[in-house]
């Protein structure tokens, strides 16, 4: 059986190897990238079994996603291969050591041309959990429709339904955002935003009153990120806070992600709520210790390593 089942678009990511300006970069490392996928990396490191739904290009990229997913764990049956269009590229170099830039060469990719019949349905229907992000929504008409067919098949069959709003302002306008994550929040059952992201959906000057908004408009349980101030969660009424984790920050793309990945993952092992905000936390931290969108998502093993801030060291 799958435990998390997610959809959307993984890139081949370019990453500059030297600091500066994007056009005086000499090499680059190779490697993958994609908000969904990042999740069913993390939660496959952390016990579940995940699987992940997308288009790749029948090229090398498309390739190097499905030996680079597979090889973490995570069941790659629901990959389709479009003979018509590539794998999406995703560059990242630093302007400055403290600045990441990253750029898309997406439009028209074969990610982005998903559609509702490249869904596993039976493999959604299956799942404990149904983990989408808003990147989905705003890729193209086909792949919106994708992510509402799957929220629907796994609502129908009793799914847990889970959303990071995940907003990327290179694909579409505050405006657009705001229209599609209102209907999309609603159907979920699980939300993850940052405080900005929030504001795209509702109104409130503090991260208490943005998460009493978003669960009054449905979703059972609404994590509100925070970085380097924790995170706060509102589930059943109930609130709780998270202090961040000390770690010294490289790259912070894919926090997010793991985020995520660590509050699902322990979701799925039936942990406490306090546990499950806790990995979270930890996991969103590692995620920004090294280069790269996953690789230093943790493992069981490595989750006591960190301690949160205004905790004493251990002698
Ligand atoms: O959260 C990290 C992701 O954003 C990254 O891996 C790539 O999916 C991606 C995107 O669209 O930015």
């Amino acid at each position: 059986m799958t435990d998390l089942v997610t959809l959307g678009e993984s890139m081949a990511l370019f990453t500059a190897r030297r600091t500066g300006p994007l056009r005086h970069a000499r090499d680059f490392g190779l490697g993958v990238g994609g908000a969904e996928s990042n999740v069913a990396i993390g939660v496959s490191r952390l016990g579940g079994r995940a699987a992940w739904i997308g288009r790749v290009g029948a090229d090398e990229f498309g390739e190097l996603l499905r030996s680079t997913l597979a090889g973490e764990g995570v069941d790659v049956r629901g990959m389709r291969v479009d003979p018509g269009a590539p794998t999406g590229l995703m560059i990242k170099s630093r302007r400055t050591a403290e600045m990441v830039d990253v750029r898309y060469y997406r439009s028209a990719s074969a990610g982005s041309r998903l559609c509702p019949s490249d869904l596993d349905v039976s493999l959604i229907r299956s799942a404990r959990v149904l983990h989408v992000t808003g990147i989905t929504l705003a890729l193209s008409a086909s792949a919106a429709e994708a992510v509402r067919a799957a929220i629907a098949e796994a609502r129908d069959a009793g799914v847990t339904v889970s959303m990071d709003v995940n907003y990327r302002r290179a694909l579409w306008t505050p405006a657009e955002a705001s229209a599609a994550l209102r209907e999309t929040v609603a159907s979920v059952d699980v939300l993850f935003a940052t405080e900005g992201e929030a504001r795209l959906v509702v109104e409130g000057d503090d991260p208490l009153t943005l998460a009493g908004a978003l669960s009054a408009l449905g979703p059972r349980h609404v994590l509100v990120k925070r970085g380097a101030l924790g995170a706060i969660e509102l589930s059943d009424g109930a609130v709780r806070h998270a202090e961040p984790y000390r770690v010294v920050e490289l790259d912070p793309v894919g926090a997010g992600d793991a985020f995520a990945a660590g509050w699902i993952a322990e979701t799925l092992a039936g942990a406490a709520p306090e546990r499950r905000l806790a990995t979270a936390c930890a996991a969103g931290a590692f995620a920004v210790t090294a280069d790269g969108d996953w690789e230093s998502l943790p493992r069981r093993a490595d989750l006591d390593l960190l301690r949160p801030s205004g905790t004493a060291d251990a002698a």
